[in-house]
């Protein structure tokens, strides 16, 4: 039986990541951590959390001791836009704190999740159809702790047998959790403006094309990943995985398909056009399908009706 170790477990991925393990490993195997403390609301109880800041080896060591973890999905980091505006606390929590997660199941023979991402890629790497093995110079600091984290993560696994396995993510779309402060947040800003208000000022350009995946997918992308059988991995870190491929343009037309009304205008922020300007336009996932069976499910068309129709009600509910 799995007993798994969620750092970064209040951010967007983990709060729904530590749910659907709960339903399919079981609560009790599941500890969900974070540097953040859960939020006490009423009726919503947390039934097994730590605190950890994953920069330090010694309360990770010691957590994954006392529950006897075998298996540590890291999700703690910062994100891109985020990781710019302060390159050096990226530096430590991104790469410091992976070191560590990697030294601790060295230590105790854990398996270890790592998601890279689309920002792993720079300006040379080619935008369309960006292979699985490729020219990779990423010119953030987001993209140098992710390149090498995957390069890591390959090397722990080959000098020291650690299981160790990851998928290149591409921008996120849930309804769950904000997004931490990536590049890719406008894709969820906008469900929440067109909701609400019926308009959004974008701080991408309209014609800014990136990969994009609705959560369910990246949540079975992840078990489906760490369930593969290891004889069929080939890659085992950084699997290209995408589920479409959008520009803000395309996503404002598909909301007006449900909210006729709604409207977009722009204010590029140049920070983050930099960074999406240097990500591809559109990657390649056949080896993730050929090796563990990966395919996306959700297109624009199903996860813009999915996210409206869920994300509705429950901002209806907080007003
Ligand atoms: P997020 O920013 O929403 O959450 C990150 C969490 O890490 C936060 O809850 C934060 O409190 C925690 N954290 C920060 N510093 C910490 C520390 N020192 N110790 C412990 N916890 C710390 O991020 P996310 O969107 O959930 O992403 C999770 C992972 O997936 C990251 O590695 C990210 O790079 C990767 N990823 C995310 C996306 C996306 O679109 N969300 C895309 C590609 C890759
Ligand atoms: C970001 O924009 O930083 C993330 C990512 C694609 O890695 N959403």
């Amino acid at each position: 039986m799995k007993k798994i170790l969620v750092t970064g477990a209040l951010g967007q991925i983990g709060s729904e990541l530590v749910p659907a393990l709960r339903q399919r490993y079981g609560d009790a195997q599941v500890i969900a951590s974070d540097i953040r403390m859960p939020p006490a609301d009423a009726g919503r109880e947390e039934p097994a959390f730590e605190f950890i800041d994953c920069t330090r080896q010694s309360p990770l060591r010691s957590v994954v001791h006392k529950h006897e973890i075998d298996t540590i999905f890291h999700l703690a980091a910062l994100l891109s836009a985020v990781a710019e505006e302060k390159p050096h606390v990226a530096w430590d929590v991104n790469m410091g704190g992976l070191y560590r997660v990697l030294e601790v199941a060295r230590e105790s023979g854990c398996a270890v999740f790592f998601p890279s991402s689309i920002g792993a890629f720079g300006p040379t790497t080619p935008k369309r159809g960006t292979p699985q093995d490729t020219l990779q110079r990423p010119t953030t600091m987001y993209g140098v702790t992710k390149a090498a984290g995957e390069l890591l993560c390959d090397y722990y696994f080959q000098r020291f047998g650690i299981d160790t396995r990851g998928v290149r993510f591409p921008g996120l779309i849930s309804y769950q959790a904000p997004p931490g402060g990536g590049t890719t947040d406008y894709a969820v800003e906008i469900f929440y403006a067109a909701l609400r208000h019926g308009r959004y000022t974008c701080f991408l350009g309209p014609d800014t094309r990136l990969d994009m995946m609705y959560m369910p997918d990246a949540l079975r992308a992840v078990v489906g990943l760490m369930e593969a059988d290891p004889g069929r991995l080939v890659h085992r870190n950084s699997f290209n995985v995408t589920a479409m491929s959008v520009t803000p343009e395309e996503i404002a037309a598909e909301i007006r398909r449900h909210l006729p009304g709604f409207a977009i205008d722009y204010d590029v922020d140049p920070v983050r056009q930099a960074i999406a300007d240097s990500w591809p336009d559109a990657i390649d996932d056949r080896a993730a399908a050929e090796e563990w069976g990966w395919a996306a499910t959700f297109d624009l068309a199903e996860m813009t009706a999915d996210m409206l129709a869920k994300l509705g009600p429950r901002l209806g509910a907080d007003r």
